[in-house]
């Protein structure tokens, strides 16, 4: 261990409360209803191949820019309609890789990738479900620590394929991380979903990680937040979300009043026109209630909550399709229960992946984003934010995807965020690339503690900001001389964490540190 950065007391303190989704819903044009029959894959994509030879001209010019990112080789299988998500999955604190989606074969995989010495990747064989994509869109899937057992689980939806009356079969399983590299589905009881997005988060504040589960299910579109009761089962608690398909979510506290907020976008009907973007404020009571903004609905998109102004204030990135064409906008959250589009000039884009990271590490968080443009090229660009609401596209020279996955995770344990692409190419085949980040780092973004409050049952919560994608380990001491290694904390949205102590309950004073491998 190294860079033992923060010791702090058992003590609540002012400040921001952060959580998030890094989950991403990426969708395909508009169906109304999900048939059985992958040939509409096919028909779908064919736009997209009549556009590939204007792509291939702009990819050759951008190729003699500076090459911040690097491609490596990986054993990675390429993926598209894919969901792709990053954790410490086997506590070596590297981040590790679960991927699911459709791979060249347009079959249904689910895999999970060992990151077993600095970005070398070996399978883990772990016998999970291959999900892809009823012929439109992406599966969803998302990792966390349902058991507070320090192990990250997976909960993976989406199309599995069709039963023997040709019915299509969606699934929504949570496989628990029994720590030596296999994995057990729990039988959760969640209804399947597929073109759909899901988000965990601790809505209760209770310690036990929460469901935000959205798709199109046997029952049509569902939006549904199902609460972990903490020993193996959950319960839908039926508060009101309108149901959504081709859907992205976002999980963020955004008035800072440590109850876990929920940004929801899709449509509610299969179609453009009953796309939405809706803000559900937490009340902290098991209920939620719907906050009016300006945002536009948008549907086969990609939503994230970030900090881009550093006012503590979680800001919002929305991109997808609306009424009137793509867009990418960025929203400043104004404090008072209302945001604001800054304008900011990005490129438009659906069938979309987002992630923030600080690639530069300066600090300031900066967008990588990927989709279908408004010229239907496939793009994938790196914009970095240089303050005050600019944002420059640094020409990275990335192929482009939709349908896809785009995912920032420090593979190389350099103290830089390196970049994970997946989806369909500019060909609309399947692809997965992994690019090292060659920025010089300043590694001047310390984590920084934002809340500690004692729960109910006097277990402690921590919320902290660090650098995404890192595999921060959470430590504890009575004495500043034996430390015990709690466990890693959760990340939701790019570079903010939550982790519950349930074995402080009984101790007069705590103190915490924060660890990377
Ligand atoms: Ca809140
Ligand atoms: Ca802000
Ligand atoms: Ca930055
Ligand atoms: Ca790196």
């Amino acid at each position: 261990m190294k860079n033992s950065h923060l010791v702090f007391l058992h003590r609540r303190v002012a400040g921001t409360h952060e959580y998030g989704s890094g989950a991403v819903a990426v969708v395909k044009p508009e169906v109304l209803a999900i048939p059985a029959c992958p040939r509409r894959r096919w028909v779908a994509d064919l736009h997209a191949v009549a556009m590939a030879t204007m792509t291939v001209i702009l990819l050759a010019r951008s190729a003699t820019a500076a090459s911040v990112f690097t491609l490596t080789n990986t054993a990675l299988p390429s993926v598209a309609y894919s969901s792709v998500v990053c954790g410490n999955f086997n506590n070596n604190g590297k981040p590790d890789v679960l991927l699911t989606g459709a791979n060249v074969s347009f079959a249904g995989i689910c895999q999970v990738w060992r990151n077993q010495t600095n970005g070398v990747f070996t399978n883990f064989t772990a016998a999970l479900p291959g999900i892809s994509s009823n012929a439109v869109t992406s599966s969803a899937v998302a990792q966390g620590d349902f058991g507070n057992d320090g192990k990250p689980d997976f909960l993976i939806t989406g199309f599995a394929g069709v039963d023997g009356n040709s019915f299509p079969v969606y699934i929504s399983q949570v496989w628990r991380n029994l720590g030596n590299g296999t994995f057990t589905n729990i039988q959760a009881g969640l209804p399947g979903v597929d073109n759909g997005a899901v988000a965990l988060g601790d809505f209760y504040n209770d310690g036990n990680l929460d469901i935000l589960l959205t798709g199109y299910s046997s029952t049509g579109a569902v939006a549904q937040v199902w609460r972990n009761l903490g020993n193996g089962t959950f319960t839908n608690l039926n508060v009101g979300l309108p149901g959504v398909l081709y859907s992205s979510v976002a999980l963020g506290d955004y008035d800072n009043d440590g109850n876990l907020d929920i940004l929801l976008t899709g449509t509610t009907n299969g179609f453009g026109s009953g796309s939405i973007t809706e803000l559900w404020r937490n009340l902290g009571n098991g209920t939620f209630t719907n906050i009016p903004t300006n945002l536009p609905g948008v549907s086969q998109g990609a939503v994230a909550w970030g900090d881009f102004n550093q006012d503590g204030k979680l800001d919002i990135l929305l991109t997808g399709y609306t009424q009137t064409g793509a867009v990418c906008q960025v929203w400043q959250n104004l404090g008072n229960g209302s945001f604001s589009n800054m304008n900011v000039g990005l490129p438009g884009v659906y069938q979309s992946s987002v992630a923030l990271a600080d690639y530069d590490n300066d600090g300031k968080l900066d967008i990588l984003l990927a989709g279908l443009d408004k010229q239907t090229n496939v793009i994938c660009q790196v914009w970095r934010n240089t303050g005050n609401w600019v944002f420059t596209n640094i020409n990275a020279g990335l192929p482009g995807v939709r349908s896809g996955s785009v995912v920032c995770a420090d593979f190389d344990n350099d103290g830089r965020l390196d970049l994970l692409l997946s989806g369909l190419d500019t060909n609309s085949n399947p692809t997965l690339r992994v690019y090292h980040n060659n920025t010089v780092a300043n590694n001047t973004f310390a984590p920084r503690i934002t809340s500690l409050k004692t729960l109910t049952n006097r277990s402690q919560h921590l919320s902290f900001s660090g650098q995404p994608g890192f595999g921060y380990t959470v430590w504890a001491s009575t004495n500043l001389v034996q430390w015990t290694s709690l466990g890693v904390p959760n990340e939701g949205s790019p570079a903010t964490f939550q982790f519950t102590d349930l074995s402080a309950t009984n101790l007069p004073a705590r103190l915490y540190r924060l660890s990377r491998p």
